[in-house]
């Protein structure tokens, strides 16, 4: 801002030119970076976390484990109901696989690993496994 100077009277004083005063006080422009003088500025930063990769978790047909026990096991770690995970099991008997449900990697990883368990306990061979969606 430049500042004039003028001489009145007997004396030379400063005076904004500009200002004037009841002038209406200016908008606050754009954020300034941090001059070190106490100012603080918000930055707004592009968020850039991506959606996680999901993974399907599927089940394998076997001549042994019983048609019961795969419905019962997507009812009970796949959250399906008992016509669709009828459907889902008669799709794995006729097809040899079926996708049980699609997940983040650590949610996919667990539930393998929980039916695989579950499976074993009661000496079925049902396989299930992940991969990449
Ligand atoms: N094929 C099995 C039977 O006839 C049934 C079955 C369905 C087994 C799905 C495994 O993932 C499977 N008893």
């Amino acid at each position: 801002m430049r500042r004039a100077y003028v001489q009145s009277l007997n004396s030379i004083e400063w005076v904004m030119p500009e200002e004037k005063p009841n002038a209406p006080v200016p908008p606050p422009g754009p954020p300034r970076p941090d001059d070190g003088q106490g100012a603080v500025v918000a930055e707004r930063k592009a968020l850039k976390t991506k959606p996680p990769r999901m993974y399907q978790v599927l089940m394998l047909n076997d001549d042994y484990t019983p048609m019961e026990f795969v419905v019962m096991v997507l009812q009970q770690y796949f959250q399906r109901d008992l016509e669709t995970a009828t459907l889902i099991m008669l799709k794995i008997h006729h097809e040899g696989r079926a996708v049980c449900g699609v997940y983040p990697k650590d949610v996919a990883a667990t539930k393998v690993e929980l039916v695989v368990a579950a499976a074993r306990r009661v000496g079925h061979p049902l396989q299930c496994t992940m991969e990449a969606a």
